[in-house]
């Protein structure tokens, strides 16, 4: 066991620290007032909400501080080996909330503030989200820092500190529109700024070969000569662990113009010219990205990726290894884990560091490299494995290129030998794709340079097995490995759901906030009537405080006493937002012609959440016709008594944190082998919601351990999706052969929800006509078969909280601290730090 958070329990000679203070009320109140006055600079009386806020957020800090610095300096002193999780996305969620429960001063610090007339929660909703993310790969990233801290594991996450996370979305008209998200505005308090700790990143220029020694004994080394430079300032994060004394960091970098660059300009007089520099280095880390269904190749994004593993690297040799480390050594200090491929370029770089720098022959820097790095595959579309076009990266990254050239030279060799010379093979798994373009296949690189490869859910491993990287995993068997994914119960649970929390911990105790299996110890539970009543009442509860968020935030008014089904994720096409709306049309369609009656549907209201990627006209089209459909069913004096849709704009880790607490029904329903594993469903199961579901991604496992009974399955399996498209798919078929399915169509293309327009919608049913790559009008009467399921369950409501109970009891395995520890026993092979 460790030491109570602000209590340091071991000081070294060489690092004095400061203990944090003994949490209590009354020294609570002084600290508070201390930041107030001291370091905002105002008086209570005049201080505004941001003020008090970021007085708190402060506060709250000094009680971690003593743990982060001791943490960090363990780390120093006992050179464990570390996990460096490299990762382009951090998508954090706000974090007073998760500090105050780390530091167990939630109560502390509401009685410290109410003293002074101040309510917390007021505060809280101050915070500013750090959106740093997309949707699943950031969200994963971020718990799995979280578990690491929880579980005492030496370990940093670096990525980008972007100065414009992930758009604001609003909808005008029912359409989405991108606002830029200026998250920065009213100040960081969580960020630690290091400009003493700056890295000089070098871009462009080109290669020169120096030969070295005379005659037979002479060598050719390369020396790159860079044409431009930018400097990487880090910006620390505290990670907490959950009440363990542990608090990793979070290193986001931060592009700077160098001070020569600026300086020389400025000195010629040529003001604009200074300042134009200073703003081209600086865009490296000002926008994130939004994921894309098609890479677009843009340079200013290959840039922010080498950017951040090249500090990275620098910072993880210079800043935590010892003075005249021998590198050699480097895979007993740190595994790189790869994030997907957009930090791949850390491999070249490594081979550069300790070949151009360090002076290793090739084979040695080689041998260190592939014991440093492992790689997380999160996609199974092939359009979304990341490509490189030569020219650009060759204009960028010279070296590297050349580098990149060579390692593919000896693996093709390998490749060459082990299958008898088969040319085709070579070809295809080459990490130079020669069509349309020449291209660095940055998932073959990782592929070709990492230990260990791994999925991120059992179906889509095997998928990478057999299917994707195939020629890889009969190359290299042991290569392959899966990792399920997980979310952290503190957030998504203890945190998010106070309601649901106390009601585990009377029955169970307050151990399963760290050790999530515990969560079977609820099972019998499922059968006494009273836990599950009480189980309803929380949902309930969460159902009116979802309500009162919504109502205040966007002015959406949601019925507490319907079935509250909820689909929240990124706007894709494989994730199918579309089969639902046509669940939703099929309802309305039933209802206003009169061939359903009210008293046969089961109240519920749907609540989407989504954004779509700004280039991605397809979903735009369908978030459109989403808040399209909403209005109509909304303004329908029959339809709506029983059927509302809510689409609260901008949906976030925020959102996502009152919302899946409320939720009953959870929509996993994306075409099967296409979602690589999804995480939103474990946070949905892990809070009681019920999912229905295709036999994708981690929901085959939600399957497995809920049992059948409790999950709502339908659709096509992963082998018959594939046999399909093999024999060739015709959607027409569906929509003649269906009237249900042709009624509901119909209605989009009349323009019922368009105001009588055929053409608003028209691309939407045509793609859904001719080519529905995503199978969506196949699975249709299989899903409406499994709503109809869902309403005779929902009917029963002892029955449907049973299973909720046992959704709950049985979700134990997807904490990301399970993750971790796979991570751990498969991948990493790194310990606990011990205090
Ligand atoms: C998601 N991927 C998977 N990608 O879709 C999801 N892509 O099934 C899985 O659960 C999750 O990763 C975690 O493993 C993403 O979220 C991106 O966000 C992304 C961002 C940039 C470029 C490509």
């Amino acid at each position: 066991a460790r030491g109570r958070v602000g209590s340091v329990t071991r000081v070294t000679e060489s690092t004095p620290l400061i203990a944090s203070p003994e949490p209590s009320v009354e020294g609570f109140v002084r600290e508070y007032l201390r930041e107030l006055n001291f370091t905002q600079g105002t008086v209570l009386e005049r201080a505004s909400t941001n003020d008090k806020y970021l007085a708190l957020a402060r506060t709250v800090r000094h009680y971690l501080m003593a743990s982060w610095m001791r943490t960090t300096s363990e780390h120093l002193r006992t050179q464990p080996k570390a996990v460096a999780y490299l990762s382009a996305e951090y998508l954090l969620g706000r974090q007073l909330d998760n500090a105050l429960i780390a530091a167990d001063l939630t109560d502390i610090a509401s009685e410290a503030l109410a003293s002074l007339g101040i309510d917390v929660a007021e505060l809280r909703e101050a915070e500013v989200e750090p959106g740093l993310g997309n949707g699943g790969l950031g969200r994963l990233a971020a718990c799995f820092i979280d578990s690491l801290a929880t579980m005492a594991i030496p370990a940093i996450g670096y990525g980008i500190r972007y100065e414009y996370g992930i758009f604001r979305q609003k909808f005008e008209d029912g359409w989405q529109v991108e606002k830029p998200d200026r998250w920065l505005d009213n100040g960081s308090p969580w960020e630690f700024a290091h400009p003493e700790h700056e890295v000089t990143v070098s871009f462009g220029g080109h290669v020169e070969t120096v030969s070295e020694g005379e005659g037979a004994d002479a060598v050719e080394t390369s020396r790159w000569v860079p044409g431009w430079e930018v400097l990487g300032v880090p910006y620390n994060y505290m990670v907490p662990g959950y009440r363990n004394g542990c608090v990793n960091t979070l290193r986001l970098w931060s592009a700077r113009a160098t001070h020569a660059f600026n300086l020389e300009t400025f000195n010629y007089g040529d003001y604009a010219e200074a300042v134009r520099a200073q703003t081209f280095a600086e865009n490296i880390s000002k926008v994130l990205y939004p994921e894309d269904s098609t890479p677009q190749g843009k340079e200013l994004r290959l840039q922010q990726q080498y950017f951040f593993v090249a500090c990275s690297l620098r910072d993880f040799i210079d800043q935590l290894l010892p003075q005249g480390f021998d590198l050699h050594r480097l895979p007993e200090r740190v595994c790189f884990q790869l994030n997907d491929t957009h930090p791949v370029i850390a491999v070249p770089e490594l081979m550069r560091i300790l070949v151009d720098e360090e002076g290793f022959a090739w084979d040695e820097a080689w041998e260190v490299t592939q014991g440093c790095f492992a790689y997380t595959c999160h996609t199974l579309l092939p359009e979304a494995l990341e490509v490189w076009p030569v020219d650009l990266l060759g204009r960028l990254l010279p070296r590297h290129l050349e580098i990149i050239y060579r390692i593919n030279d000896e693996f093709l060799e390998e490749v060459r030998e082990a299958s008898g010379d088969d040319a085709v093979l070579v070809r295809r798994m080459s990490i130079i794709a020669e069509h349309p373009g020449r291209a660095v296949r940055m998932a073959h690189l990782a592929t070709v340079a990492a230990t260990k490869v791994n999925g991120v859910a059992e179906l889509h491993s095997q998928l990478l097995r057999d299917k994707v990287l195939a020629d890889f995993a009969r190359l290299w068997p042991e290569k392959f490995t899966n990792v399920t994914n997980g979310v952290t119960p503190r957030r998504f649970v203890r945190m998010a759901n106070p309601r649901l929390s106390e009601l585990i911990t009377e029955a169970i105790g307050d151990g399963w906030v760290t050790d999530l299996d515990r969560l079977r110890e609820l099972e019998p539970l499922a059968d006494d009537p009273e836990f599950r009543r009480r189980f309803r009442e929380v949902k309930s509860a969460n159902k009116e405080r979802l309500a009162d968020f919504l109502a205040r935030r966007d002015g959406i008014e949601v019925p507490v006493d319907t079935m509250l089904d909820v689909m929240v994720k990124r706007l894709h096409e494989y994730k199918r937002q579309t089969l639902q709306i046509l669940h939703v049309i099929t309802l309305y369609d039933g209802i206003v012609s009169g061939r359903l009656a009210l008293e046969d549907v089961v109240p519920r209201t749907v609540v989407f959440g989504a954004k779509a990627a700004p280039g991605y006209a397809m979903a735009k089209q369908i978030i459109g016709l989403i808040n399209h459909v909403a209005a109509v069913v909304n303004n329908h004096p029959e339809v709506s008594r029983v059927l509302r849709v809510a689409f609260p704009a901008n949906y976030n880790v925020t959102v996502a944190e009152t919302l899946i607490p409320a939720a009953d029904l959870s929509e996993q329903i994306s075409l099967a082998g296409k979602e690589a594993s999804g995480t939103g469903n474990m946070k949905f199961a892990l809070n009681g919601a019920l999912t229905i579901g295709t036999d994708d991604g981690a929901n085959v496992e939600i399957r497995q351990l809920v049992g059948d009974d409790h999950f709502f399955l339908f659709g096509l399996t992963e082998p018959e999706a594939a046999a399909v498209a093999e024999a060739g798919y015709r959607p027409a078929t569906y929509y003649e052969e269906n009237a249900t399915l042709r009624r509901a169509l119909d209605l989009i293309a009349r323009g019922e929800f368009s105001g009588g327009d055929r053409q608003t919608f028209e691309p939407i049913v045509s793609n859904l006509l001719g080519e529905d790559r995503f199978m969506v009008l196949a699975d249709y009467q299989s899903y409406l078969d499994a709503q109809q399921r869902v309403e005779a369950a929902y009917r029963d409501p002892d029955a449907w909280s049973r299973s909720a109970v046992l959704n709950v009891a049985r979700s134990g395995f997807f904490s990301s601290d399970r993750s971790m520890r796979d991570y751990l026993d498969r991948i990493w092979h790194a310990e606990p730090l011990e205090s």
